[in-house]
C-alpha cells in the first residue's frame, strides 16, 4: 500500500521530498492520507481516494472546488486575507490536472496541509459554535455572488423528494431481509413525509432560491486556529447549488448533539439550545444582509429537515445492506439511525424557541 500511495502522489506536482504518507481522519466516504515532507520550510499535503461509488465524476466535482476555492481566494485577497490558510488549495499533477486516475480507475486528489488548524468531532462551546456559524457564514456570503454555474455531480443530494425515490425502492427490494424488524423506525420516517415534501416543493418552486452551497457542514469539515476563530471550511467535494438552507440545518445537527452522531446512549443525545443561539448569532451575523424573508422564515425548520434526512439515509443504507457508509459493525447504521432520530425528537420539542431565536437575531441584526 505505501509503495501505491508514493506512486500516486510522484504524479502530481509537490514542493519538497515526501517523507511519509500515513492515514489520516475518520471521513465515512473517501480513504484519507497526510502526506508529510522532509523539513521545515516545504508543506505538508492531504492525499484522498474519491469513493467513486459515491463520486461518480470526479473531474466534475474536481471542477467544482476549481472554481469555488479560486473565486473565496479573489474574495480573500481583497479583503487582505491569507489566501493559502482561509481556502483550501488543490494541487496538481504534470498535466495540470485536478486528479490523477490509476489503472483500477480509482481517482486521487491532493490539497495543501493547512498548518497549526485545529479540529473538532463536537462543538464544546458557545464560543467554538459562534465561529463555526460565523465560518459558513462567510463562506456562503463571500460565494453569494458566484455566477459561474457548479456541475450537478450529486443529483438529488439533499432533496428529499428524491431521497423517497431511493427509499421506495429499497423498501420494496429489502435485499437483506432487514425490513421485517423494522416497523417502528420505518413509521418513523413515514410519518412525517408528507411535512418534509411541503418543505421541499418551496425550493422546487423557486420560493426558497438556490446558491452556492457546501452540503456537508458537520463540525469536523471546518478548521479553527489556536485562538477559536474559524479559518477555513474544508471537504468541498458536495459543493452544489442548493439552499442555504441544507448547510446551516446541517450544521445545526452537528453542533447541537449533545452526544454523539452514533451514540448508543440515547440518554446523552438532544439538541443544546446555547449551542443552538450562538450558532445562529454566528451564522446571521455574517448572512443576514442577502438572505430572504423565506430563507430565514424556514431556518430552523432545515435543522429538523437535515436530521430527518438524516434518519432516513441511515436507515436506508441499514436495510440496504449497508452500501454506503462506511460502518465498524453490522449495527452500526441501525445505531446512527436511532441517535439521529433522538436528535430530531428534542429539535421537535424545542422547534419553538428555536424559531423565536432565530426572530430575535433577525430583529437585532438588521
Ligand atoms: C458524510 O464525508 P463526510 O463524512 O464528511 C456524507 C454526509 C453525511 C455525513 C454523516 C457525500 O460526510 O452527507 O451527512 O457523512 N457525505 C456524503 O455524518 O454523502
Ligand atoms: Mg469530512
Amino acid at each position: 500500500m505505501k509503495d501505491k500511495l508514493f506512486d500516486v502522489a510522484s504524479k502530481f506536482v509537490l514542493e519538497g521530498k515526501i517523507e511519509d504518507i500515513k492515514p489520516l481522519g475518520e471521513g465515512f466516504i473517501n480513504d484519507t492520507f497526510l502526506i508529510t515532507t522532509e523539513g521545515e520550510e516545504s508543506p505538508n499535503y492531504i492525499l484522498q481516494r474519491k469513493n467513486t461509488n459515491i463520486f461518480k465524476d470526479v473531474p466534475g466535482m474536481m471542477g467544482n472546488i476549481q472554481k469555488v476555492t479560486a473565486h473565496l481566494k479573489a474574495k480573500i485577497k481583497a479583503a487582505g486575507g491569507d489566501t493559502s490558510r482561509e481556502a483550501m488549495t488543490i494541487n496538481v499533477t504534470e498535466e495540470g490536472l485536478p486528479y490523477f486516475a490509476d489503472e483500477n480507475n480509482d481517482y486521487w486528489t491532493i490539497c495543501m496541509f493547512i498548518k497549526d488548524n485545529i479540529t473538532y468531532e463536537a462543538a464544546d462551546s458557545p464560543e467554538l459554535a459562534f465561529a463555526g456559524g460565523k465560518g459558513i457564514g462567510k463562506f456562503q456570503a463571500m460565494l453569494a455572488d458566484m455566477k459561474e454555474p457548479l456541475v450537478d455531480i450529486l443529483p438529488g443530494f439533499h432533496n428529499i423528494r428524491f431521497r423517497f425515490k431511493q427509499w421506495d425502492e429499497v423498501l420494496a427490494n429489502d435485499p437483506v431481509g432487514r425490513k421485517k424488524d423494522l416497523q417502528k423506525e420505518i413509521e418513523w420516517v413515514e410519518s412525517r413525509r408528507e411535512e418534509m415534501l411541503k418543505f421541499w416543493e418551496l425550493v422546487e418552486n423557486g420560493t426558497i432560491p438556490t446558491r452556492v452551497t457546501h452540503n456537508d457542514t458537520k463540525i469536523n469539515n471546518i478548521l479553527f486556529d489556536q485562538d477559536g476563530n474559524d479559518l477555513c471550511v474544508i471537504d468541498l467535494d458536495t459543493v452544489l447549488n442548493s439552499t442555504v438552507l441544507n448547510d446551516y440545518g446541517d450544521a445545526m445537527r452537528s453542533y447541537t448533539n449533545t452526544g454523539l452522531e452514533d451514540d448508543e446512549n440515547l440518554d446523552n443525545v438532544s439538541m443544546d439550545m446555547e449551542i443552538f443561539t450562538a450558532y445562529t448569532k454566528g451564522y446571521l451575523g455574517e448572512t443576514i444582509s442577502f438572505l430572504t424573508e423565506k430563507e430565514l422564515e424556514y431556518l430552523a425548520f432545515s435543522a429538523k429537515y437535515i436530521t430527518y434526512e438524516q434518519v432516513l439515509r441511515f436507515l436506508m443504507d441499514y436495510i440496504d445492506g449497508d452500501n454506503y457508509y462506511k460502518v465498524k459493525s453490522p449495527e452500526h447504521n441501525l445505531i446512527r439511525t436511532h441517535a439521529q432520530y433522538k436528535l430530531l425528537t428534542s429539535m421537535e420539542e424545542q422547534f419553538e424557541e428555536m424559531n423565536q431565536v432565530v426572530n430575535q437575531y433577525c430583529q437585532e441584526l438588521s
